[in-house]
């Protein structure tokens, strides 16, 4: 079977060439940009289910003048009962069309030669008789029409009016889109009208909606793995800190603070290697480095790991413990570097009954002896790691891959909820981040600490994977 033709219509500058690099998945796509006639001609872009070819979007330029465009149609219809499609065929052959109407004829054409039209319209705008008549020339290409409302998370834009007004035209199969705050179900739901004006063609529009099911679920899963990677190699991280000549307290103090900061730069990188990463698994391109740095300062997840600003951004208010260290500017390590020293006391107690412990472990117990110390990333740090890569996570969800200038902050929705769920998640993470850290100051397979680094990093996963799964 032919796979089914869809032409993506409507006025200049409503976002059709966005809506088809959305659909598609494909940033590529076309040329974008906020002034008006950017697309020129009809170009044509797959959507794939499983490598098959399943439709065809149709991008076209927007029609400019369809006041004038309905006026030229019904100037040359010879009576007014004639057939509109009559007319339209009529209209097209003439040479006054091509004249005055090239990309309007380039779009109609290809409205014509498609099995249903999705009329891209921006919700910001008021119901004008522009509309009107551009809606009542697309009608007369004798096709289904599914009026799809753009920009339906910009600022002024009503659906409702919307709704209301293309109802009193007789169009209900109203679907709504925002191809920059991207939401799945939106696209389920204009897929669904799709199904229902297309009957021919379900099969096909069912196989494009379960591919798009299994992509996310694998998305998901790979997204959770990287996640999990990244804290449980984080938590294991160890600089060692060599012991001080005679144990002089200020050249102590000078390496102690040289070792935190190699864990810092350590963790930082770390940190970006798994965001670029997460990038890439949604489907922005890590090598775009525009793109990556828009999402991730639209996010607030571009600021320094180990910087106030990151736990304020992060909504660590003054109340949590590494806030509140921030704030004052007290122990500064622990708050805002996140990082723990080894407690001379407890590693005594360690070395009293592992000296058999071999290799690392053995080498470890020595520096240790000799007033050595270690630091890792404490538990604000991790917990920063967490919440951070799960709101970038969370942030590109709803991302539309037309996206390219970075959002006005604020267009997130459903943050608190999601919060709560971080809270969740945290507490089931922190132990196993824990466990992850502490293993270090074991030898492999004493009480309490035979998960292997492998295990907690899949435990840490499934943990996450659970948490963005939709409710
Ligand atoms: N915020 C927001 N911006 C959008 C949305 N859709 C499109 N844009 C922006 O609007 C502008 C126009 O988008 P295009 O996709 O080029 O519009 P078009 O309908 O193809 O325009 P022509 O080809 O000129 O007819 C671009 O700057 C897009 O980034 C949306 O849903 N929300
Ligand atoms: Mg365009």
């Amino acid at each position: 079977m032919t796979p089914l033709r869809l032409a993506v219509v409507g006025h200049t500058n409503t976002g059709k060439t966005s809506l088809l690099r959305t659909l598609a998945r494909r940033r590529d796509f076309g040329d974008v940009s906020p002034s008006p006639a950017t697309t020129r001609r009809v170009e044509p872009l797959a959507l794939l289910a499983g490598g098959e070819e399943v439709a065809v979007l149709l991008d076209t330029p927007g029609l400019e003048d369809s006041i004038g465009l309905l006026e030229a149609i019904d100037a040359m219809r010879h009576d007014r009962r004639e057939d509109p499609q009559t007319s339209i065929e009529r209209f097209l052959a003439s040479e006054e069309a091509r004249r005055r109407f090239p990309q309007e004829v380039a779009a109609l054409e290809a409205a014509r030669s498609a099995d249903l039209l999705l009329v891209v319209i921006d919700a910001r705008d008021r119901v004008r008789p522009r509309h009107l008549d551009e809606l009542e020339v697309l009608r007369r290409c004798g096709r289904p029409v599914v009026p799809l409302l753009n920009f339906v998370a910009a600022e002024g834009a009503d659906a409702e009016a919307w709704r209301g007004g293309l109802a009193r035209l007789g169009l209900h199969a109203v679907a709504s889109f925002d191809v920059v705050v991207y939401d799945a179900e939106d696209e389920a739901r204009l897929l669904e009208a799709v199904r229902t004006l297309a009957p021919d063609h379900r099969g096909a529009i069912d196989r494009l909606l379960e591919d798009r099911r299994v992509r996310r679920d694998s998305i998901r899963r790979a997204t959770a793995a990287a996640l999990g990677d990244l804290l449980v190699d984080a938590a294991s991280l160890v600089v060692e800190v060599m012991p001080a000549p005679r144990g002089d307290p200020a050249i102590r103090r000078r390496l102690e603070e040289d070792a935190g900061e190699a864990l810092r730069e350590r963790l930082r990188t770390l940190e970006r290697r798994t965001h670029l990463e997460v990038l890439a698994l949604a489907g922005f391109d890590a090598a775009d480095a525009k793109v990556a740095e828009a999402a991730l300062a639209d996010l607030s997840i571009g600021i320094d790991l180990f910087s106030p600003e990151a736990l304020r951004a992060m909504g660590f208010t003054a109340a949590t413990g590494a806030a509140a260290g921030a704030a004052t500017g007290a122990a500064i390590d622990l708050a805002v570097g996140g990082l723990s020293l080894g407690a001379a006391a407890a590693i005594g107690a360690v070395i009293g009954g592992t000296l058999g412990a071999a290799g690392r472990q053995a080498r470890r117990l020595l520096l240790l002896a000799r007033g050595g110390r270690e630091v890792t990333a404490g538990d604000p740090t991790l917990l920063l790691l967490l919440r951070r890569a799960m709101t970038l996570v969370r942030g590109l969800e709803i991302r539309g891959h037309a996206a390219v200038e970075p959002l006005a902050v604020g267009t997130t929705p459903g943050k608190d909820a999601s919060r709560r769920e971080d809270e969740r998640l945290a507490a089931i993470v922190m132990p196993l981040l824990r466990a992850a850290r502490s293993r270090l100051g074991h030898p492999a397979g004493e009480a309490g600490t035979s998960a292997s680094r492998e295990d907690l990093r899949r435990e840490v996963a499934r943990a996450i994977e659970d948490a963005l799964r939709p409710r």
